[in-house]
């Protein structure tokens, strides 16, 4: 999972746990477990950073603007999360990388010895997008907050060992409910389409490369209001950790909503650490959409591409051995296949027809709510779920 801090990649994870396990149309399917040990992180589980967002529906009044921004990570942190069928034993473990943003700098030491590895080991490449700053900000911010030219770079490193191995990178449009409300996802996808240009380019030319574009709404009730330049609420000239908007009057509104008189030993001042690459970035804020609560929008489907995404390459991983599966040399190569030995104690056919049932009802979406298959390879285009 890459892109800029903060822009909700952890999330994106939290929504899939969520609606994976319970969205009415899948729960009879798939039970979705977390297995991460958290005490080697930050000790707060997707979880419970999830319920802190989802908390801001009761919490915060109609009316009133907020910001929704936690702690960042300062490390990879690496989440396992298995995936059950129901009514089988046996599960999928997969781990999801959430990295840093600033890792995805390759002027960065971590890059080198951290982002590197893992861009040659994983698979499925999910891009956060945060798009209250694609959609308003100048491009220089956007491109700054957004980490877009990192990306660029950096995911140039994916490497392709042949023409089973596919990949897939999904740009997965975030914090995106103003748009889809009022019917305006399109210019987020052509905007997407703008901006990332150069990335979806480059990244369509690989052999075995799948490029999707995805949007989702992983809280719903919660839309983007304004941006404000970052400030921060000083006390006898010292930043303490409350985030603000500028004074109007003397009045400022704090993050959590809250609306206060700014008086010494009080002060505000500009945040010194709204800086990516020294381009200053503003702060977002957000209000609550009435009425409309709980309500996350396509989640679930980040995990079902993927999971189609595994059987499609399991598929042709097969199709390879059982062509090269005459004589010793085929034996070698089929018992050395580690992709394959991956499914070892799952039932692999179980999740084939499901998942290949869930394509054929339609609820694995390739379009609609500005969800786009941008590129699809010829290898993908050869097996028929
Ligand atoms: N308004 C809004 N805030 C979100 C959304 N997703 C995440 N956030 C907030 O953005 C902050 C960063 O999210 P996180 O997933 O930790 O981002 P990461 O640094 O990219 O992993 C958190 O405080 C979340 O509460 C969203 O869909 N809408
Ligand atoms: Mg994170």
């Amino acid at each position: 999972m890459l892109g800029g801090r903060r822009v909700g990649k952890s999330t994106i994870l939290a929504g899939v746990m969520e609606t994976l396990g319970n969205s009415a149309a899948l729960s009879s399917h798939f039970i979705c477990e977390d297995s991460t040990d958290y005490k080697a992180y930050s000790n707060f589980s997707i979880k419970k950073k999830y319920r802190a967002l989802t908390s801001m529906l009761d919490t915060q009044k109609p009316g009133t603007i907020f910001m929704t921004r936690g702690m960042g990570d300062s490390k990879i942190q690496k989440y396992n999360i298995s995936i059950r069928l129901s009514d089988k034993p046996g599960r999928l473990m997969v781990d999801f990388y959430d990295v840093p943003g600033e890792f995805t700098n390759p002027q960065k030491v971590e890059f080198q010895s951290e982002m590197l590895p893992l861009i040659s080991d994983c698979d499925v490449f999910i891009v956060g997008i945060d798009t209250p700053y694609l959609m308003e900000c100048a491009e220089s911010v956007n491109n700054a907050h957004n980490r877009i030219t990192d990306l660029e770079v950096s995911l140039q490193n994916i490497i392709v060992k042949g023409k089973t191995d596919l990949k897939m990178v999904m740009l997965v449009p975030l914090k995106c409910e103003k748009w889809l409300e009022c019917g305006d996802i399109d210019k987020v996808i052509e905007k997407v389409k703008e901006r990332y240009g150069v990335l979806l380019k480059t990244l369509s030319a690989y052999p075995s490369m799948m490029v999707s574009i995805l949007p989702i709404a992983t809280v719903g009730g919660i839309r983007y209001k304004q941006m404000y330049p970052a400030m921060i609420v000083k006390r006898d000239g010292i930043y303490t950790g409350y985030s603000c908007t500028p004074e109007v009057g003397s009045e400022v509104v704090v993050g959590d909503g809250g609306r206060y008189k700014i008086q010494s030993p009080y002060s505000v001042g500009y945040d010194p650490e709204a800086k990516v690459d020294g381009v200053t970035i503003p702060n977002s804020w957000y209000e609550l959409i009435p009425g409309v609560g709980y309500a996350p929008k396509n989640c679930e489907q980040t995990a079902l591409h993927i999971l189609r995404f595994l059987i499609v390459k399991t598929m042709l991983k097969q199709q390879e051995n059982e062509k090269a599966s005459d004589g010793f040399f085929g034996y070698i190569r089929g018992a050395m296949n580690i992709f394959l030995n991956w499914w070892n104690g799952i039932d692999y056919d179980a999740f084939k027809n499901l998942v290949a049932e869930l394509q054929k009802e339609g609820k694995i979406k390739d379009s609609g709510d500005g969800i786009e298959l941008y590129h699809i390879c010829n290898e993908w285009k050869e097996v028929e779920l």
